[in-house]
């Protein structure tokens, strides 16, 4: 059957589908999965003041950050701003964090998040950061997990759509990101950037990076890269066990298309997994092999004493070819298009969603190891061996459901696969593929993710469905709905439906974290007497208003519940204010609000012990009321001051107090 033919089939096949159910209506008990069962509401039910057993943490798609969420209750405990300004908390509007978001293009202040990867240790979470990627603006971000907050923000050169990251092997050594979208890359590695777009095939390239992550700091820093065919790549995975030192990635568009993808991306039968020993590569890096070419990307950083994220221009990369790596890449066929791609616990399973495909192919990494050492081949591509396909595979899930997107893994003996077309959930048998179990989705699931799912030792108990479509689930609201997630018990034969809960974006994927890793590491406060900030101010007798030419520097603190100084005057129009606020409480979950009216910004919150500064550029005269926005104490309200801001030629001097007459 044509491609045309089959892309109708399966919208028609997903039409009837959704009108099947949209006529089932609330009706139908299947519909409303076993949410009316009592046991179902008992095993989601988190007493208040009792806590969850995971963290999922959440990417939050086009929000450009991370939701986190607790687990089995489906409560949304917080949103961890990363490549997106967030007005809730002033990160990336304030002096301290604003260089968060440079790039080599420019402050870009949105992201499209796609991959959570927790840290790990021996292949299990290790409840130190999670790491997530930006597809539109190559970038890879590290989480602290004893703060939720983002700590440094890498750029990856000659990159684009970097959708296969950012993946984290068993050590947390690296973190991996790729190209989709292949693009021209400038001399050495090709023939410049201004090319026509009908020369993809002569001028266009990939690249698979390796970003090193320091065990002490976790500072990220990229190892190398490697230039490979211009396909599109397209999910990964670090192996684990006996795979451990390998990384491999789905990749479709072999067909080297660039326009109309869907369907000349989709000729041929079959397309690839890419496997690279990353030891071996890490060792010919090492050696010197491959070239150190120039590259022009930002790196940055919260620097620990200040608490001031900067920004450091990188200008050098370097870049391996695969005739650099002889022994250490392959390519392994998979059914046309594949999506996701998992390693099973033990690390001797590879499966693949086959999405234009209704099996899973699962391989075998002891079948792939005799295939390289039996050369087991079918050619090559831009010295690249292709492993045969019989040689390497273990078996077919057959009956896996209509576009198999995503696979998981529960340490039970059993791996999970989500089907955007059918809108269900598959579990099989890992040794043999035996479906043992489905369960429908509402609808159109993407990622699944069992809980620790990737790590050697998953916990199990819950999967969640991370599905792509909303319509009926929940209260309308209007032609916008957030996404639809779906809370599974699988601890035994057969999976129940537990729980429907909305999430901000799109999710394209989750971790769940077991709390007791993260819960008692919280920091709390941070200390007065650590903040180096340049414009911290201690204790209120240092407050002070210093103007210097245009620029007026103002030093405030804020305790319950008044700020110091409170009445400032001698500000001009035509003046640059840098009003630096240090909260001084030292509690926990007492932090202050700042918000003046009229700024050009956002507000911003101080946590106890930090220092955060806000410009303010007032742009007529008057009285400028200055507030709170936070409901720190009874007496909040009054917790308020104000400005004078007189016109550009006055000679009214700067005059600051709390408390009296200035
Ligand atoms: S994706 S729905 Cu961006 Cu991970 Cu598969
Ligand atoms: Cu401080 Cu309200």
């Amino acid at each position: 059957m044509s491609f045309f033919k089959y892309l109708k089939t399966i919208t028609v096949s997903t039409m009837s589908f959704v009108i099947t159910i949209a006529l089932i209506g609330g009706c139908s008990s299947q519909q409303k999965g076993e949410i009316g069962n009592q046991d179902a509401a008992s095993k989601v039910y988190v007493a208040p003041g009792q806590h969850d057993e995971f963290y999922s943490f959440m990417s939050g798609g086009w929000s450009g950050n991370v939701s986190v969420y607790g687990i089995p209750s489906g409560r949304h405990l917080y949103s961890i701003p990363v490549f997106s300004q967030a007005p809730i908390n002033g990160y990336g509007y304030t002096e301290e964090t604003k260089a968060m978001l440079n790039t080599s293009f420019g402050f870009i202040p949105w992201g499209d998040t796609h991959h959570i990867q927790p840290s790990k240790t021996n292949g299990d979470y290790d409840g130190r950061w999670v790491f997530i990627n930006d597809r539109n603006t190559p970038r890879i971000a590290r989480i602290d997990l004893k703060t939720f907050r983002t700590d440094e923000i890498i750029e990856i050169p000659n990159t684009a759509g970097q959708h296969s990251s950012a993946f984290c092997s068993s050590n947390t050594e690296y973190i991996s990101a790729n190209t989709e979208y292949s693009i021209p890359l400038d001399k050495p590695l090709g023939n410049g950037v201004d090319v026509p777009i009908s020369s993809y095939k002569e001028n266009f390239h990939g690249t698979v990076s390796l970003i090193k992550v320091n065990q002490e700091t976790g500072e990220m820093n990229i190892g190398f890269q490697i230039q490979v065919p211009p396909f599109d790549y397209d999910l990964g995975r670090f192996g684990l066990g006996v795979s451990k030192d390998w990384v491999f990635y789905t990749m479709y568009n072999t067909e080297e298309a660039h326009t109309l993808l869907e369907v000349n991306a989709s000729q041929k039968d079959k397309d690839f997994v890419l496997a690279i020993n990353w030891k071996k590569a890490e060792q010919a890096a090492a050696d010197g092999k491959g070239q150190v070419v120039d590259a022009n990307y930002d790196h940055n950083m919260r620097d620990h004493e200040t608490g001031i994220a900067k920004t450091e221009v990188m200008k050098q990369v370097r870049v391996l070819k695969p005739s650099d790596l002889e022994g250490a890449i392959y390519y392994m066929p998979a059914p046309k298009s594949p999506h996701g791609i998992n390693v099973s616990p033990d690390g001797e399973y590879i499966s693949e969603g086959g999405k234009l495909s209704t099996v899973v192919p699962v391989q075998s990494f002891s079948k792939m190891q005799t295939a390289i050492q039996n050369n087991d081949t079918t050619g090559s591509i831009k010295g690249i061996p292709i492993l045969k396909y019989e040689s390497v595979l273990a078996y077919e899930v057959k009956n896996a459901g209509l576009g198999p997107l995503h696979i998981e893994y529960d340490g039970q003996g059993h791996g999970y696969n989500s089907d955007f077309i059918s809108s269900e959930i598959v579990k099989w048998d890992l040794k043999t593929g035996e479906v043992l179990d489905r369960h429908p989705a509402y609808y159109s699931t993407g990622h699944l993710t069992v809980a620790g799912g990737d790590t050697r030792h998953p916990y199990g108990k819950y999967l969640i469905a991370l599905n792509k479509i909303t319509k009926d689930r929940y209260l309308p609201t209007g032609p916008e709905m957030y996404a639809g997630e779906q809370l599974f018990d699988i601890s035994g034969d057969k999976m129940k439906l537990l729980l429907d809960f909305p999430v901000e974006g799109e999710p394209h994927n989750a971790a769940e974290i077991e709390a007791s890793l993260i819960d008692s590491a919280q920091v709390k406060f941070f200390k007065l007497s650590d903040n180096k900030n340049p414009y911290v101010t201690r204790n209120e007798h240092d407050t002070k208003v210093v103007k210097d030419g245009n620029r007026v520097d103002v030093y405030m603190t804020a305790i319950r519940s008044h700020f110091t100084p409170d009445n400032i005057e001698g500000i001009k129009v035509g003046d640059t204010v840098y009003l630096h606020v240090t909260n001084i409480e030292q509690e926990w979950d007492i932090p202050h609000g700042f918000a003046m009216k009229g700024n050009r910004n956002a507000g911003m919150l101080i946590i106890p012990g930090e220092t955060r500064t806000i410009v303010w550029k007032p742009q007529s005269p008057g009285i400028y009321p200055f507030y709170c926005t936070d409901f720190c104490s009874a007496l909040h309200q009054e917790m308020q001051g104000y400005v004078r801001v007189s016109p550009a030629n006055s000679n009214v001097p700067i005059k600051y107090g709390t408390n009296k007459d200035i």
